[in-house]
């Protein structure tokens, strides 16, 4: 008799449930199964970070004729004067093109809306790049899939450099000198310690991607002078905080526009704080390479050129080449349908039930877009709500489901009833998706099989898991009571925008089923549902990947439950009070463990130790993965090879889009407000030079 099956007899008794229907055992967990071959379709050009850019004067700078016209008419200081001391100067001998030349623009088709320009307490821009295009972080990952792994450490950004103290508890980090907001406004520290003091260290205020203490190693901060600011820790070298300054945390915000609306600096309350910059301020000020002019609600956003963007090209031409950005206000999957139309210039394909079509369609030579498919990097997971103490204020039906999640047999159970590999040719039919164990994908350095548990598919089991877990079907009605006599029902929270995640879902559902659990989909858009998985309000949960999963470098953090709002599935309650289980709190010790170290073999360790831990006991059930496909507008240059659509960040990041251009003869003229360039911050739109 195996342990667990001697337990579910001994649960059966205490329930006073026939020990009969408990006999078989439970399948022994296995290895994962060999995901089937398929080959990314180019690779990229490893080079060294330095290859990519320095910070450096140049002797002269130029920028498009029409700008120089804002300069002439008094509008706008010369562009020397416009740009940093040394600007970020990305190397010609690193553009797959080279230099490009001005004009045209990126037609992008996203499937979320903008919400307001308050980043910092939490508004979403509507995602799809809009945010990527106007917020510039400390430092910057997304290029890194090109990088060689002896150099690989995040790229300077607005951090120029960094340096550790001898007892590596200290890191000093000294910004870009003399950068300027889109409105002209300096850029200094002062934008530093507003995005430290008021976002990150006050509690009422939450950035759109949760940043907390937690995500910098609860890091003590100090300005040291305008341009220079240090961190200090507890413990020496961690390394990892230079991750957490990439996107989406430490893109710090104008301070000279969102400090006088907050409460602790004259605002009015949090309230007014959060909303004091709505979707309809135009021309909000950004260190980004664009600004946004124009917001027409359900249509489209349309983004012009930053003049005091702070990244040129060795000749000296000021950067982005593209001057206006376009995001249709539709959906997700029109984003597919119109990149490979030629009416869109952009997408990450990320839904597999549109990769048949859009093969097929970007097969024929003449179609307008390539695609190329990258690593097995998109991955979903079903999550289970495993806070008893309070996290979403569950009712009390709520309360029985929390407790049952944080049963490893229920756990067990659910993960034995997934048939993924009929999850997966759901979607698609072919070579794409594989059976995912949850944890790791396996397209990280730091994924090892070995250490990853794998329950196979078996309704036995599963059905031996449940009775195991106390649940058997007392009433005959197909569905497994809980003690109370009640029917279990569980909620599964999915976000409705993606055809693909509401596919998996009804996947899932059908499946419980089959085994006795009865589950109810809660489909919520966009922002309701980022709001309820945020709060807590849910049992279940149906999520794609965020990078943790991806890398294991970017956003570490999240990877267990090592601060009070890290973990998605597992946040403190309204005290502020957590209460993890005995493995929970394995994997904080071994995230705490990688994050907190720089010897490479004990992050190897340690992610191991975490991969085994989660798996194992089902921090989540791991549901499908499969590759990506970037597809992208044949007429623009310097993408570079082999650019995943999601790894470090997005490809919107990856493909270092400032640096992206279209040849002269091929620009199309779709410019919406050509020759203009943001007006003043809150003023209705773009300017003209006369
Ligand atoms: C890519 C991305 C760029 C967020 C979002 C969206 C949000 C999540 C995630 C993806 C969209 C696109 O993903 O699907 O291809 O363009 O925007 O930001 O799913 O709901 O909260 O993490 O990035």
């Amino acid at each position: 008799m195996t342990f667990q099956v001697r337990r579910a007899a001994v649960a059966a008794l205490l329930l006073g449930v026939s020990a009969g229907a408990v006999q078989a055992e439970m399948a022994a967990p296995t290895a994962p199964p060999e995901p089937p071959k398929f080959e990314a379709q180019t690779e990229p050009v490893y080079v060294n970070r330095s290859d990519i850019f320095e910070f450096k004067a140049l002797p002269a700078y130029s920028e498009p004729a029409w700008v120089t016209a804002f300069v002439d008419a008094g509008k706008l200081p010369p562009v020397a004067e416009r740009l940093p001391k040394e600007p970020l100067v990305y190397k010609t001998a690193n553009m797959p093109d080279g230099p490009g030349v001005y004009g045209d623009v990126m037609r992008h088709v996203i499937g979320g809306r903008p919400e307001g320009w308050n980043f910092w307490a939490g508004q979403s821009y509507g995602w799809g790049g809009i945010d990527i295009g106007l917020v510039e972080c400390l430092t910057r990952t997304g290029p890194l899939f090109t990088v060689n792994s002896e150099d690989l450490q995040p790229l300077p950004n607005l951090a120029k450099s960094w340096e550790w103290s001898e007892d590596g508890k200290t890191l000093t980090v000294k910004l870009i000198e003399g950068a300027k907001w889109s409105d002209g406004d300096p850029f200094d520290t002062e934008d530093i310690e507003f995005y430290w003091n008021d976002v990150i260290m006050d509690e009422n205020v939450t950035p759109l991607m949760g940043a907390s203490p937690a995500t910098y190693n609860n890091a003590t901060y100090a300005t040291v002078d305008p341009y220079t600011f240090t961190l200090t820790f507890a413990e020496p070298f961690p390394e990892q905080v230079l991750y957490a300054m990439a996107y989406g945390n430490f893109c710090p915000g104008p301070s000279h526009v969102l400090k006088p609306k907050h409460p602790k600096h004259g605002g009015e309350s949090y309230e007014a704080f959060l909303n004091a910059f709505p979707s309809d301020y135009m021309n909000f000020p950004t260190m980004g390479a664009w600004v946004v002019v124009e917001h027409r609600p359900d249509d489209i956003v349309v983004k012009r050129r930053n003049p005091y963007y702070w990244k040129v090209d060795e000749t000296g031409q000021q950067l982005p080449y593209l001057d206006e950005m376009h995001f249709r206000l539709s959906t997700w999957g029109d984003r597919d349908v119109q990149a490979v139309a030629g009416t869109g210039d952009f997408s990450n394909l990320e839904q597999p039930e549109n990769y048949v079509e859009s093969l097929k369609k970007a097969a024929d030579p003449a179609s307008p877009a390539r695609l190329a498919f990258g690593p097995r990097s998109i991955g979903y997971q079903l999550f289970f709500n495993q806070s008893a103490n309070g996290w979403g204020e569950p009712d009390a039906r709520a309360q029985a489901v929390r407790e049952l999640n944080r049963n490893l047999d229920f756990r067990k159970a659910v993960t034995y009833a997934l048939d993924r590999q009929r999850l997966g040719d759901s979607l698609v039919k072919g070579p794409f998706t594989a059976p995912y164990a949850g944890g790791l994908l396996t397209s990280t350095s730091f994924y090892d099989p070995a250490s990853t548990v794998f329950y196979p598919f078996d309704v036995a089991s599963a059905k031996e898991a449940l009775a195991a877990a106390g649940l058997t079907d007392t009433d005959g009605n197909g569905v497994v009571n809980l003690a109370s006599g009640e029917d279990l029902t569980v909620t599964l929270l999915v976000n409705s925008d993606y055809a693909t995640d509401g596919n998996l879902a009804e996947g899932v559902v059908a499946m419980m089923a089959d085994v006795g659990i009865k589950v109810t989909l809660n489909s919520l858009t966009g922002k309701d549902f980022d709001n309820a998985r945020d709060a807590g309000a849910w049992d279940w949960l149906v999520l794609r990947n965020n990078q943790e999963y991806v890398s294991a470098v970017q956003g570490t953090a999240n990877l267990a439950p090592i601060g009070p709002m890290t973990a998605v599935w597992h946040r403190a309650n309204g005290a502020g009070e957590m209460d993890l289980q005995p493995y929970e709190q394995q994997l904080v010790d071994a995230i705490k463990a990688f994050i907190g170290t720089r010897d490479p073999a004990a992050r190897i360790e340690a992610m191991k130790t975490w991969q085994k831990v989660f798996t194992e006991n089902v921090t989540a059930a791991g549901l499908t993965a499969y590759p990506g496909a970037l597809i992208i507008n044949k007429r623009f240059a310097n993408i570079p090879a082999g650019a995943p659509i999601f790894m470090y960040n997005w490809a919107e990041d990856n493909i270092i889009r400032e640096r992206v251009y279209v040849p002269a003869d091929q620009q199309i003229g779709a410019e919406l407000h050509p020759q203009t360039l943001p007006g003043a911050p809150g003023s209705p739109g773009p300017i003209t030079a006369n």
